[in-house]
């Protein structure tokens, strides 16, 4: 890959043509491919910034039949593991995490299609994809490039990471080459299609989706209520359990990864003119996809 930006970031190396950064080293994405998938495992497939630990507790606690006080006894990412990270400080490797745990596992992973466990669809393992439009997804990378010590907290501005995110020299690669390939997989009956702002939009609706997906379609409504209120944004901020305040690698001064959560702050950042290029490229690169991304609601 041609080297355009200013910014070298620590940790930085070519995978698969993919840009990865520290916490993934080439010896776990080679390890992630032959991963042991099991049956009843829950995938939770996301480019980063969807919405993906809104995503995880939500699962967590429908395949835990709604267990409020279970969710209060450990952080979320140890609940539910990141397949493809390795903490380089604490050692701390997602994969021996997800090994060790009993099933029903509900596994994150940010990888684009190629690179994810090549048992992933050998299993009628579940697979949910969570998207969110690109705009805002671009808006919300960019802050979390800024708090994050794994991108040497990212000192460019918002027109270069802009263009960073369209050249897809970002990590974990283009999110036009994440959405498509995962977007191909939309009529696979073990794999289920889902978007942020649709979860803004109606939440109970949505996890009474997943709910019946991952075979629990006994959650009651009550339940469903009870992990509504508890994953509303509010909620999840200010919980110990999922805001990631205890990770070491999120300066929350400059930005929180529980920011905003909200659809539409792309028209905060996005001059005229970025959007319009924004649109362009879209339009180009996502041809023939027509994925119905909802920027406003
Ligand atoms: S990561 O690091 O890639 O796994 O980050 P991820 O969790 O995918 O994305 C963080 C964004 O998701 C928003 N978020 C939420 N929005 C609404 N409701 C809830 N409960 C919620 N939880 C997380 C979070 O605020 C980040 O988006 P922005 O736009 O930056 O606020």
């Amino acid at each position: 890959m041609e080297r355009k930006f200013a910014h070298v970031l620590p940790g930085e190396h070519i995978y698969k043509g993919r840009l990865f950064f520290g916490y993934s080293p080439q010896e776990i994405l080679d390890a992630v491919k032959n991963f042991n998938v099991r049956e009843d495992d829950v995938f939770i497939v996301t480019y980063p910034k969807a919405g993906t630990t809104w995503l995880q507790e939500i699962v967590w606690l429908v395949v835990n039949e709604g267990n409020l006080q279970k969710a209060t006894e450990m952080q979320v990412y140890f609940r539910s593991p990141f397949l493809e990270f390795k903490d380089l400080v604490l050692n701390e490797v997602g994969l021996d995490l997800a090994e060790s745990m009993p099933s029903p596992r509900v596994i994150k992973t940010h990888l684009p299609l190629d690179l994810a466990p090549s048992g992933l669809f050998t299993s009628k393992c579940k697979k949910i994809v969570l998207f969110r439009n690109p705009k805002d997804q671009c808006v919300s990378y960019f802050h979390f490039y800024r708090s994050s010590s794994s991108f040497g907290n990212y000192q460019g501005d918002w027109p270069e990471f802009l263009e960073m995110f369209l050249d897809g020299h970002v990590d974990h690669g283009s999110w036009f080459d994440f959405t498509k390939g995962w977007w191909s997989k939309k009529d696979n009956p073990d794999v289920l299609i889902l978007f942020y702002e649709n979860m803004k939009k109606d939440l109970r609706s949505e996890i009474k989706k997943i709910a019946h997906f991952v075979g629990r379609s006994s959650v009651s409504d009550e339940i469903v209520d009870s992990i509504a209120d508890h994953c509303s944004f509010e909620s999840m901020r200010s919980n110990p359990m999922t805001n990631h305040h205890d990770v070491y690698s999120i300066d929350k001064e400059i930005s929180p990864l529980l920011r905003k959560g909200i659809v539409g702050d792309w028209e905060d950042h996005f001059t005229t003119d970025q959007s319009e290029r924004f649109d362009a490229e879209y339009a180009q690169k996502m041809a023939g996809t027509e994925i119905p991304f909802q920027y406003h609601i």
